[in-house]
């Protein structure tokens, strides 16, 4: 599984106010404590409209000065901004996103032909609103697929985002992520799936149940990456414990040693 840690976002408010005041010690001691819990790259975004370029260069700057092997997932909703920012990494990381709105494939794909260690997250939206069936996300991961293929990236690179719901609000939200990520990997097995976590749990209390029982849920069904907080044991201990569970932990090594790392937090 591929974690993808959360934390350096302008939209949780303690980072919102680490951004505005320039707080180097608050920025650079989340990229620390995240790569501690293993997370494999660190999404960053500024939540600042206008400022994205200027505030991703101030964090990679930062952070790639304490950790040289960090790797970055560009969060940016302009992908001019992702651009810039993909020449200051010293080491190839995710762009997050892409889709078929506006022009992020025209703007990114060719960029993304060229540095081919950069992984690619594809949102399933094609400009026409948010997707509500399967069989509208199934198009525009076929769509996709084929522009990627024009520019002669690989469907390996791609880790595709069905989108989830509040499952306050649309009770079938997790069945079509389900039903688009079984579909996505029977047709196009090298192909990922991603997902962020809290959507689900939008608007109802106790939100890391939630969070946690969407995670195991996703994971049995073929979601191998996940934008989330590492620093919450539970949830990272549940991302070992599910690996095993499929297979993919021979006798259950990572989980053991992550346990006897304390990497669950304290021996239970
Ligand atoms: N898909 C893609 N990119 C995304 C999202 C997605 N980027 C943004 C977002 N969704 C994922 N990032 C966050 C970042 C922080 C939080 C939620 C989603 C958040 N964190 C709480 C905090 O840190 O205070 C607590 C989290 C916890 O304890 O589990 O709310 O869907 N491609």
């Amino acid at each position: 599984m591929l974690i993808i840690g959360e934390k350096l976002n302008g939209a949780i408010p303690s980072v919102a106010q680490a951004i505005r005041d320039r707080d180097e010690g608050f920025i650079r001691d989340l990229a620390t404590r995240q790569l501690d819990s293993r997370a494999d790259y660190l999404d960053i975004c500024s939540g600042v409209p206008g400022q994205d370029a200027e505030i991703l260069r101030w964090m990679i700057e930062m952070i790639q000065a304490d950790h040289p092997d960090v790797r970055f997932s560009l969060d940016s909703p302009d992908p001019e901004v992702i651009r810039s920012c993909m020449e200051l990494c010293k080491n190839p990381g995710m762009i997050n996103s892409v889709s078929l709105e506006g022009k992020k494939i025209e703007l990114l794909f060719p960029v993304a032909a060229e540095q081919k260690g950069w992984k690619i997250i594809a949102l399933l939206l094609d400009g026409t609103g948010m997707p509500t069936t399967v069989e509208k996300r199934m198009e525009t991961c076929r769509t996709i697929l084929d522009r990627a293929a024009e520019y002669g990236i690989p469907a390996g690179r791609l880790y595709f985002d069905p989108l989830v719901f509040s499952l306050a609000t649309t009770p079938e939200g997790f069945l079509n992520f389900v039903g688009a990520a079984r579909q996505i990997r029977a047709e196009t097995p090298e192909a990922h799936i991603v997902s962020g976590l809290s959507n689900i749990s939008f608007g109802l209390p106790y939100r890391k149940a939630v969070n946690q029982a969407f995670l195991i849920g996703a994971m049995m069904n073929g979601m191998d990456s996940a934008i989330m907080d590492p620093l919450n044991r539970d949830l990272l201990a549940g991302v070992y414990a599910a690996e095993a569970l499929l297979g993919l932990d021979e006798y259950c090594m990572e989980y053991l040693t992550a346990y006897r790392e304390d990497l669950f937090g304290p021996k239970k």
